[in-house]
């Protein structure tokens, strides 16, 4: 019988059995924050609601022991057994279990299987652009939701760039007062407080993600400028720039104007200036005593406004401000090449599967400087691109129109050449929101594609499963339409996917 897992577990063996039967006289029971998780997915894929109770025919329970994350189910006619051998693995099982239950002549079943099942990668991420266009605390909340439920573990939060600053922090407090009220396309923009943020923590705490504070530096600043027009520099126009001013009918950057176009690279910290450091320094060690997981990411992408030099000597002293606060520096792969370097400091790869321009000799440098690396293939995994067919949202420079079939069809140890299965952290899938402006548009850019994204951190390699190929994926992608119809998830429905 077909079970339609994503991502697909490291075993899945159906065995042949009769199905187990799930009705409203169905008891859960267990640890009680897992049996509450599986009653919420069972009432909106089912209506049914289960109770709680002794003798429970849906038994989930932590088994301490294995690997972890890692999680076993068994469903048989008798009853469904799912042992977490944490809290999160538990939840993972959880989740599984909700994909499983389907219709059938006699009403709901789960199909009688036994699943084992551990992820590949420890760090599997979704990062969200709050910055070009801001996103409310609920829809953040219900985009940690959707995550969880492909068993990815981390939100990362671009909280800033040319376009507007978007967390409050008592240190630099003129940032979110003169800093976050604009966005791209003149679009209002808005900020998170000190309590939105902790409630988006906990939020994510609660389905096992930690948040990741991204802080753009030294590119990407142009609003820093606004709050602190003495730590930036003059925006640097090139050639480049004033095309995609063109292009897009923007004005050009200009320093104590709020900037709301889609140019990158113009903006630049001042890097000979001890007050940059002061402010690196409270930036992030105000960050560090928000964020309970252990790391911070500076940023360092696209700084095409500062000469080389000065870039490797801020990245390197950025990322020891970073371990001096006892976190793990996170940059984007350009930092890569940058002498001085904090020892093991975390690459972030956003080049092509087939790297350009020597940017996986910038990812290698990672490696060699005792980090490990995530990758974010952006002709795979860039959420922001537009599809082949489909909205006119999204981009399209990384190669695109991206079809979900390139989304899936990419192995992470194929990337970067020369380096283990150790070096790599994980997977990341970017959202960035030049053009996306709604929690709608959000689950329409994210969704197939993040579900193709979280096989690449969760499954076993290409070849390593036979549930890793595309035709397996996107008939075990078809038949989630009608959960993600009843969690709310405003899918693309791309016609490269039979759904059912
Ligand atoms: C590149 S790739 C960026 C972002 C843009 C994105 C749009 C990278 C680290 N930076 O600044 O928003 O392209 O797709």
């Amino acid at each position: 019988m077909f079970a339609a897992v994503v991502p697909a577990p490291a075993s899945l063996a159906p065995t042949g059995g009769s199905p187990f039967r799930l009705s409203a006289a169905t008891v859960f029971g267990g640890d009680p924050d897992a049996v509450a998780a599986l009653t919420a997915l069972v009432a909106a894929r089912t209506g049914l609601q289960p109770a709680a109770g002794a003798a429970p025919a849906v038994r989930l329970v932590v088994e301490r022991g294995g690997a972890p994350e890692s999680y076993r189910l068994t469903a048989d006619e008798a009853s469904v057994v799912v042992t977490g051998a944490d809290a999160a693995g538990l939840f993972y099982g959880v989740q599984t279990l909700g994909q499983l239950i389907r219709p059938s002549d006699e009403g709901w079943i789960v199909p009688a299987v036994e699943i084992e099942d551990a992820p590949r990668f420890r760090y599997r991420g979704a990062m969200l652009d709050v910055a070009r266009h801001f996103h409310s605390v609920d829809t953040v909340k219900g985009y940690i939701d959707r995550a969880a439920g492909l068993k990815l573990n981390v939100l990362h939060l671009h909280l800033s760039d040319d376009q507007g600053w978007r967390i409050e922090l008592h240190s630099r407090p003129e940032l979110t007062r003169r800093a976050s009220g604009t966005a791209v396309g003149g679009d209002e923009g808005g900020h998170f407080t000190k309590d939105d943020y902790r409630a988006i923590v906990e939020h994510a705490a609660a389905r096992h993600m930690i948040v990741v504070p991204e802080i753009d530096m030294p590119g990407h600043t142009h609003a820093v400028g606004l709050a602190y027009p003495e730590l930036v520099e003059e925006p640097v126009l090139s050639d480049h720039i004033r095309e995609i001013a063109n292009e897009y009918g923007g004005e050009l950057p200009r320093n104590g104007m709020p900037y709301d176009g889609m140019a990158v690279g113009f903006s630049s910290l001042r890097i000979h200036d001890e007050a940059t450091y002061d402010f690196v320094a409270d930036v992030f060690g105000e960050l560090a005593g928000m964020t309970p997981g252990p790391y911070l990411h500076l940023g360092g992408d696209e700084a095409l406004g500062t000469p080389d030099e000065d870039f490797a000597l801020f990245v390197a002293r950025a990322s020891e401000i970073i371990a001096d606060l006892g976190k793990i520096p996170i940059a984007w792969h350009e930092a890569g090449s940058a002498a001085g370097l904090a020892d093991s400091t975390i690459g972030q790869y956003w080049g092509f599967v087939r790297p350009t321009e020597g940017m996986d000799d910038k990812a290698r440098a990672f490696v060699r400087n005792g980090g490990q690396l995530i990758l974010s293939p952006a002709d795979a995994i860039y959420l922001d691109m537009k599809y082949p067919s489909g909205p006119e949202l999204g981009l399209v420079w990384a190669n695109g129109p991206t079809s979900v079939r390139r989304a899936y069809e990419w192995e992470p140890s194929g990337v970067v050449d020369g380096i283990d299965e150790s070096d790599i952290l994980g997977v990341e899938a970017p959202m960035w929101t030049e053009t996306i402006r709604t929690a709608d548009e959000l689950d329409t850019m994210a969704f197939p594609r993040l579900a193709a994204a979280a096989e690449a951190a969760w499954s076993p390699a290409t070849g390593g499963s036979a549930l890793r190929t595309w035709e397996s994926f996107r008939e075990r992608v078809g038949a989630l339409g009608p959960l993600w119809t009843r969690l709310g998830i405003r899918f693309h429905p791309a016609d490269e996917i039979p759904w059912t």
